[in-house]
């Protein structure tokens, strides 16, 4: 396969590098894709030095699939150009992610919807996989009414920018500022831009993808999105409310049988899902699995995952696979 990755110098365009690599992905060309102020520069791919390339080289290379992370304007501009030349585009931004022609996919759920007319397919938000791997399968046995969740979502997911606002705060350096407040000490409610409706764009994702994965505009989604000093990965607790009762016991081992998904959660042992440990995984961990005793057929879970890995590169990844595995492409 042909690969082309747009964004190779930014933050999830190198885990797309290292995840390929480690995952054996049959690349047998590699055209590493950024930004003007880029081309020319060198990245390492197992070992061997690739040249940046522009956006137009790389459309006019005609890849047999881009794995798109550069934004949403460059995808938006873009992502029909490669379509046009034949490449197949599986893309990290929220640019189509809700287009009603494009497919938003968590391969462990809803693969099975692409065929080859899908020329442009979208990677859901990050915040958003990890939740949805763990409901997909209760939502099948138990019909899920309404989730309220709660994120505490690692700095990594602004990017470069929030990484190094952090550092300058720890060594008490005076630098550029990825968020109106200090992070360092602190937890700010709020995740991305604001929308009319009084939430954050983050927190709109969650209940719009959400409906769009799982094909079900009936579950009623509410999210509070919050970004705390965390490298490691997002973390959420999510309550859910399902129209037929459970079994915590029963849950655990649905979970347990999950593709993708890790159960970490044995209070004797204080064994429970961190940051700390989802880092540099491919997992989604899940664990605090409790019945909620203030109301009928209601859990309570936190969810963990590498927001870089399964939350983007990972999951493109997987799509990528998919869709050969499927002769797709
Ligand atoms: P560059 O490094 O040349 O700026 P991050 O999310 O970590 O900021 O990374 C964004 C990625 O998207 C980088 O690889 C960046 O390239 C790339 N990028 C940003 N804007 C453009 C653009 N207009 N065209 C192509 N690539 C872009
Ligand atoms: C965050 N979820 O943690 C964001 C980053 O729509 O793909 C990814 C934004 C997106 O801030």
């Amino acid at each position: 396969m042909r690969i082309a990755v747009v964004g190779a110098t930014g933050m999830v365009g190198e885990v797309m590098l290292k995840v390929l690599a480690e995952r054996n992905f049959p690349v047998t060309e590699l055209i590493p894709v950024a930004s003007e102020r880029s081309v020319g520069k060198e990245i390492e791919y197992k070992g061997k030095k690739y040249t940046v390339v522009g956006l137009q080289t790389a459309v006019d290379m005609k890849a047999d699939i881009a794995l798109f992370s550069a934004g949403g304007e460059t995808s938006l501009e873009w992502a029909p150009k490669f379509a046009a030349a034949g490449t197949t585009v599986i893309d990290n931004s929220s640019a189509w992610r809700m287009d009603p022609t494009k497919k938003l996919i968590v391969p462990e759920i809803n693969a099975s919807e692409l065929t080859k007319e899908d020329k442009i397919i979208a990677n859901p938000n990050c915040s958003t996989i990890q939740m949805v791997l763990v409901l997909a399968p209760l939502h099948k046995k138990y019909n899920i009414k309404r989730v309220i969740v709660s994120t505490y979502q690692s700095i990594t997911g602004t990017g470069v920018k929030a990484v190094q606002q952090l550092e300058n705060e720890y060594a008490g350096v005076q630098g550029e500022m990825a968020y109106k407040y200090p992070i360092h000490r602190n937890a700010i409610p709020q995740c991305d831009s604001f929308e009319d409706n009084g939430y954050t764009k983050e927190e709109m994702k969650l209940v719009r993808e959400t409906k769009k994965i799982l094909s079900d505009n009936t579950i009623a989604v509410t999210a509070t999105a919050v970004r705390v000093p965390i490298v490691g990965g997002h973390s959420e607790a999510v309550n859910v409310e399902f129209s037929n009762d459970f079994e915590v016991a029963e849950i655990q081992n649905i979970l347990h049988h999950t593709d993708g998904v890790v159960v970490q959660d044995n209070n004797d042992t204080f064994t429970y899902p961190m940051p700390m440990y989802a880092q540099g995984k491919d997992d989604v961990f899940v664990g605090r699995i409790r019945r909620d005793e203030s109301q009928p057929n209601t859990l309570n879970m936190w969810i963990v995952a590498d927001n870089l890995r399964k939350g983007a590169a990972t999951n493109t990844i997987q799509i990528a696979e998919y869709l050969i595995a499927a002769k797709l492409v």
